[in-house]
């Protein structure tokens, strides 16, 4: 495949309520999408890294001039190139992984809807519908936040996320639990603690959590190991893993015994792929992280979730959970699942007038 072309295009989609976690509050989305044009298909991408650096170093700004300035030259002088190819031109450039998903994601769809192979088939995928979990960010009170909670549960939700950070954390998962005994709950920390609070985290032990995700630094893999033999509840990695690499050293190291992965933060689905796969070889169960993606991502993440070793509901809920109107059809909620597309490559259709209503800029950039 000739990748002849580039589309980068900005779209501002703002959430339906504002999603607060411990780094903090997201209501508008402002995200990139990549269309690669190759001589077969055109494929899309989306780069969900937020705008600002504060989940991780990545922020939407810097990925689009990364690709800009250094992924997009490397691939347009590729003569023959696949998706699986990507990251091995791309390697010579460090870091850098939300941007290096994003186009390895259209690049990947391109192939795929030219060999009308849907994405779920070639990933490995083994079911046609995938549970689904929903995140609550943190809430104004504990009133509000068992108000939102129920509207989820009402929803068909059937596990929830509790985001917690230093002063929002036993109280808020107490009172969740208290009201709903036999919910599947998980909460993610953002690495909003030390290993000083080690005591303080293990009061959650008496919850009957499904994990604690993240609760320290993201370079603190030694750190992780040592919380996790002091908590009964099971340690979740989520931004320590950027590889394959680092997921088969964190669970070496004892720092977890369940991974998150988002294929954004891995630098694309197919190293995702290769974290499942890392984590099933070693019986650590998986579930497929949520970046408040649009439809397109969501397609590539649920398509992804349909692995084998994703034994845990995901953060992937219906398209209205995020947003009033998706850019692509919606996903709806069905007994608290998402259908795996079946169409060729993600397999979801693009609605281009809402597409329209949310672009804010569109630049191609042509092989040289
Ligand atoms: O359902 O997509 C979703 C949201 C899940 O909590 C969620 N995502 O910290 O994991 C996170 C958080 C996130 C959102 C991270 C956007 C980075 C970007």
């Amino acid at each position: 495949m000739r990748l002849e072309a580039v589309e980068l295009r900005r779209i501002r989609m703002p959430l339906v309520a504002p999603f607060r976690t411990s780094y903090g509050t997201e209501t508008m989305r402002d995200v990139l999408l990549v269309r690669a044009v190759t001589d077969q298909c055109d494929g899309r991408g989306e780069c969900c890294a937020p705008s600002e650096p504060l989940y991780s170093s990545e922020y939407v700004d810097g990925c689009e001039d990364v690709l800009r300035r250094h992924l997009l030259p490397r691939l347009f002088a590729a003569p023959a190139l696949t998706a699986a190819a990507v990251a091995e031109v791309l390697r010579p450039v460090q870091g850098h992984r939300m941007a290096k998903a994003a186009i390895e994601m259209a690049v990947l769809d391109a192939e795929l809807t030219a060999r009308r192979e849907p994405f779920a088939r070639h990933l490995g995928g083994v079911r046609d519908a995938v549970a689904c979990g929903v995140a609550v960010g943190i809430q104004e009170s504990v009133p509000r936040l068992l108000e939102v909670v129920q509207g989820y549960v009402d929803e068909g939700y059937g596990r929830v996320k509790l985001k917690i950070e230093p002063g929002w954390d036993v109280g808020p998962v107490r009172a969740v639990r208290e009201r709903f005994p036999d919910l599947p709950l998980q909460v993610d920390a953002n690495a909003a603690y030390t290993p000083a609070d080690a005591r303080h985290l293990a009061r959650l032990d008496e919850f009957d959590l499904l994990l604690i995700e993240q609760p320290l630094a993201e370079d603190d893999l030694r750190g992780h190991a040592s919380l996790a033999a002091r908590l009964a509840t099971p340690v979740c990695l989520d931004e320590s893993i950027v590889s394959a690499r680092s997921a088969a050293d964190a669970i070496a190291m004892g720092a977890c015994s369940i991974v998150c992965v988002k294929p954004a933060r891995v630098g694309g689905y197919l190293e995702a792929r290769r974290v499942h796969d890392v984590c099933q070889a070693n019986g650590v169960p998986v579930w497929c992280g949520g970046m408040l993606e649009t439809g397109l991502g969501r397609a590539g993440n649920v398509a992804l979730a349909a692995l084998p070793n994703f034994t845990l509901p995901g953060d992937m809920s219906a398209s209205d959970r995020y947003y009033r109107r998706d850019v692509t059809e919606p996903f709806v909620l069905r007994d608290g699942r998402l259908g795996v597309p079946t169409g060729p490559g993600l397999g979801v259709e693009v609605d281009e007038v809402a597409l329209r209503e949310v672009t804010m800029r569109v630049d191609v950039v042509d092989r040289p």
